[in-house]
Order: C-alpha cells, then structure tokens, then sequence
C-alpha cells in the first residue's frame, strides 16, 4: 500500500488525476517561506536555507477553478455550473468551484430552494484584482524582533520587503533595502549623536552575548555608544562629558575602565572579544545598577551589531500605502511601481497583512482560472474574462468564440441543454450523482427545452430525462410544468427586468443586436403590457447601441411565440414574420431563439445590406 514517508511531499495537480483516490492523503504542499521563518526562529543565529530563493514567494499559487456560465444565467447555466464542479472535485479537483455572474432567476430560484442545493459563489466581473495575482501566506516580521534577524530574513529569502506587523498581524511598517540605508546613515552621521532605540534584551539576541548582570533587559531606551579606545585618563574625560544614564561602552579586556564605567553607572557594559570580568566587579555593578554583557566579537563587530539591535519596528518605512485584496490592477499599477521594492503588502479590513504583490507577480499567469459552461462567445461571459487562462467550454450553442493559447477540453454538441451533457460526463467517468444533483440536472434539461417541447431537444435528452426522472422519482411532466410555473411570474415584473432576465447580445458583421427571451403560460398576459414592452425594448436598443432590441415571449403551452422588436426600420422591413401588430410579429412553433430564431435575423442582416 502506498504510504507517506515524509512529512513534505509536493504534488503536482496534473497527477492529482491519475490517483484521485489518494488526494486527501498526498495533498501536502510545501510553502518555503515557512521553511525560513523556522529557520530564523528556532536556530538563533543560523542563516536561513533555501533551495529555490526566487520562487519562494510563489510557492503557494495554487489555481482556483471557477466553474462558470453566462451572464443573465438560466436554470441549465447554474445548475450545469453546479454539477460539474462538483464532478471536478469528486474526481480530485478539490479546487474547482462553481460560480455565477448574475443573479439567479426565479425559475432557478425554485429549483434550487426545492432540492435544498446552495447557489454558486457570485463574482460580478473578473476585472483583475489584487487578489488573484498577489501571493499568499506572505513571510512577516513581528515589530519587535532586533533589526539584524529582520535583515537577514530579508536577504537570505531575497525577498524584495517584509511586512513588520504587530502582535495580532496587523501592518505596522516595511522594511526595505532603502529604508534601512537611510536609516543607518542617521545613525552613522558623525555630526549627529547616533542616538539609536534598543533594550539589554535585544542585544543579547543580536550580539549572541553572555549576560552576566543584566537590569531591566526588555526596557527599549535611546542608547549611545561609547568605544573606549582612548588611553584612560582620556576616555575618562569623555565619559564625564556624556550623559550617562543611556550610554553603552564597548571594551575589550581593561580593568581599569570596567570598573570606572560601573563606577560611573553606565547603563550597559559591553566586554568585547569574550573577555571575562571579575567577581569583584560582577558585585559592583550588581550594587550600581549596571549590566554587563560579554560579546563573542572583536569592539568593531560589537558596534556595529549593536547598532543593528534596534527593534525593526524603527526602521521600517511608514510612507508606503499598503493594497486591498479588491483593488483593481489597473489602479494599483503606479503605485506598485512607485513603491521603492516594486512589491508591496496585501492588507485585510483589519489591517492584517494577507498577501504580497510585487510587480514580478503580475507577469504571471493569474491564479483564477475558468471552465466555461452553457456558453462559448465571449460577448455573454463574465467581464474580465479575456485575462484568464480558459481550462474548458461544456455547451451546446452555436460556436462564437475566439482563440484560445492553449489546447482545452471543448465539448460542444447540438443537444438541448448543457445539463444533457454534463449528466452524460458523469455516465462516462462511472461517477454516481447525489439525488440532488440528478434532480437539478434534470431541471436544466426540462427548462432549456421546455419540458423536451422545443425544436432543440434530440432523442440525448430525451434519455437522459428519462434516466434522471427514474432515478430521482420525479414525473418529467410534473416537475416540468412546476418549473414552469415558477418562472412565469415575470409577466408581473417590472419591463426591464423581463428584458434584462434573459437577455443575449449577438454579433453579425459590425452589428450587434439583443434578443431577450421569456416565458409564459398565456400570450394574453404580455399582450396586455405591449406599449410598455415596446418602450422597454428602445430604451434597451439605445443604452446597448444595438441596430435593435428584441424579445421573444415563447407561450409553453400552445407553443408558439411572439416576437417584439424595436429598432433600425430598414432592417425591420425585412422581416417576413406575419405581422400581430406594429413591432409585434407571430413566430408560429418556434420555440428555440438560438436555432430558430437567430439564425432568421442574422440573414435578414446580411441580405438587408
Ligand atoms: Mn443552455
């Protein structure tokens, strides 16, 4: 049996799909970053290892899937959207999701409330954002680690900056390579008096010294350093002349000035080069207060790593803004390239640092990535769609779409409902469906076909009816009128929220065009509302820049359908349809606008030319 060896195991997603069954127990992937913060933690002093330093901060970017149909979606849309992320994840894809770019309808809100099943995450639009390029579990640094372990961090991991956060991770600062030179050149300028924040505690840490008295060690004071490299009576003379209370000598093995600096009550007494002091002097300065640490280094290495024991907290960058996951690239851009790393935190409503973006990351590929279903042409898809890699397109429209850069997965066949197909994907890959799922399906295919009326049911949907009907125990005739009915409330509705509820845009040549689609139980309901709808439809013509507007109210009993239209008069003369009214044509047994109807207008389009 196969069994894991090691804790860290990466897995690659592509052989996810070899081993489905293995994937609760092999889905264990390694983020380097963790790596270093153990390091820098847990082994004190020891640099940080790393294998791969530049893909350190993109470790994590696992691709999340978005399942996804078209915009104003109908009850196949949703639920082939549904039920084939829920395939994806059965057959190890766990992260495949379903999503929907606008709200469900009332017919989908019925199928959906009925068989208890929840609707797919709503994303209006894929406009890039900070969040599906930056990279998460971003390395931090607390705000009170010495600033020489946040610098080798930095470096070490070759990261660009580091977040310092506060105890609950929350943004304080930036550190940065910039940040931290112009802060050592105020503490190095020799015309200031190098006056620098630390605490005997952060000097321990930093300098790696033995303590040997300490007072007060995590007290944060503004210290100073004395070397005293004078020959005594000198250095006593500009001991006098500072003010004590702060100040920390560095020196190496002289007596003389050990015990005048404790006699002085110095606050901190640095012996360099492992040096020892006596047992004489350890009592004195027990008595005056004093603490004395001995440094493993030489004065000069001394100095400057005390020098580098500030907290970070004070050398950090406050000047840097940091982004919002839902900020638009677009807009981040110059600020991006502005910041002085090129490369800035992700902060959350509440300040935490969640992510990092830098400007490497938006030359990446995105970490959302879509499978389209119930729809091809790009004009019906979710905004922003263009900037992310298309895995797959399950539908059974006709083709409108544009190259991809990839090979994908296309499924395209000429049934009448996506959901046909989707159940079909389950039969081939042997996958039983849940109850739920073969319920909802079955809505897809009755909706889409009007209970297998329409001119696009074939003999695949017919069967799969059947299949689904018997394994749910649901009448294909009960539960078609149900859904139904339950949709044909929006004869109630406001106009345009009819024309809006199942709206498709249509290019022919340099035209483009809106067909908007409804159904109903009585032609009488819509008549009475046909002034109101005419308005609707120019009003819909002019803010779409169409050559016209159309709906299509297809009657589920009598099946026959109405077509109103409003717009471009030239091409209105063209129709052939017998005429109901003014704008108002009578489209006997048509039922389907994507095969009976579009096709119609579109040569009308042409031949009107
Ligand atoms: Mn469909």
């Amino acid at each position: 049996m196969f069994r894991v060896a090691f804790p860290l195991i990466y897995v690659d997603r592509e052989a996810l799909l070899f081993y489905p069954s293995c994937t609760s127990r092999i889905r264990i992937i390694l983020h380097t970053q963790h790596i270093i913060e153990m390091n820098a933690n847990n082994s004190g002093r020891k640099s940080p290892k790393l294998t791969s330093p530049r893909s350190a901060q993109h470790m994590d970017r696992e691709k999340k899937v978005l399942v996804i149909g078209h915009k104003n979606p109908d009850t196949d849309s949703i639920v082939s959207a549904i039920a084939y992320a829920e395939l994806k994840q059965i057959m190890g894809f766990a992260n495949c999701f379903a999503a929907r770019c606008g709200n469900v309808n009332l017919q989908t809100e019925y199928v959906l409330m009925r068989f208890e099943v929840p609707p797919p995450e709503f994303i209006n639009e894929l406009i890039p954002k900070v969040k599906y390029y930056m990279s998460h579990m971003p390395t931090t640094v607390p705000r009170d680690i010495p600033l020489w372990h946040a610098l080798e961090i930095l470096n070490k991991g070759n990261f660009k900056m580091l977040p310092i956060v506060d105890g609950e991770g929350r943004l304080q600062s930036i550190l940065h390579f910039n940040a931290f030179a112009q802060n050592m050149l105020k503490k190095i300028d020799p015309n200031r008096k190098g006056i620098f924040p630390t605490s005997v505690s952060h000097m321990v840490k930093t300098l790696g010294a033995q303590p040997v008295v300490i007072f007060e060690e995590e007290t944060i004071f503004s210290a100073q350093i004395v070397v005293a490299a004078y020959e005594f009576d000198a250095f006593k003379e500009h001991l006098d002349a500072m003010s004590l209370p702060n100040t920390i000598v560095l020196v190496g093995n002289r007596r003389d000035v050990h015990e005048y600096v404790i006699e002085r009550q110095s606050r901190v007494l640095v012996v360099t080069g492992g040096s020892s002091v006596s047992r004489e002097l350890k009592k004195l300065a027990e008595e005056k207060r004093v603490s004395i640490l001995i440094s493993p280094y030489d004065t000069s290495t001394t100095s400057w790593l005390t020098l580098y024991s500030s907290p970070v907290a004070h050398t950090g960058d406050t000047a840097l803004k940091p982004l919002r996951e839902d900020d638009y690239i677009g807009t981040i851009k110059t600020q991006l390239m502005e910041s002085v790393s090129r490369s800035l935190p992700v902060v959350d409503r509440n300040d935490k640092v969640i992510g990092i973006l830098s400007q490497s990351d938006l030359m990446r590929d995105p970490h959302i990535e879509i499978i389209m279903v119930d729809h091809n042409e790009r004009a019906q898809a979710i905004d922003g769609i263009e900037h992310y890699r298309i895995q797959e397109i399950i539908d059974h429209h006709r083709l409108g779409n544009d190259h991809t850069n990839h090979p994908i997965i296309f499924i395209n066949k000429p049934v009448g409902s996506t959901s046909t197909i989707i159940a079909t994907l389950f039969q081939d890959y042997r996958v039983p469906m849940r109850k739920e799922i073969a319920s909802i399906l079955l809505a897809g295919i009755l909706s889409d076909t009007l209970i297998l009326h329409s001119a696009t049911t074939t003999e695949k949907d017919r069967h799969m009816a059947e299949f689904l009907s018997s394994i749910t125990d649901l009448s294909i005739d009960t539960f078609g009128k149900n859904i139904m009915e339950a949709s044909s409330l929006v004869a109630h509705e406001s106009v345009d929220y009819i024309l809006s509820l199942d709206m498709k845009r249509f290019g022919e040549g340099k035209f483009a065009f809106t067909v908007s689609q409804v159904e109903v139980v009585t032609f009488k309901e819509i008549m009475d509302r046909k002034d109101d709808i005419l308005e609707g439809l120019e009003r819909l013509q002019g803010r779409t820049g169409s050559l016209f507007s159309a709906l299509m109210v297809t009657d589920i009993t009598e099946l026959d359908s109405i077509l109103f239209i409003k717009g471009d008069r030239f091409f209105i003369s063209h129709i052939r349809y017998p005429k109901m009214d003014e704008h108002v044509y009578l489209l006997k047994g048509i039922l389907s606008r994507k095969k009976q109807l579009i096709p119609i207008l579109t040569e009308i389009i042409r031949n009107s030319q």
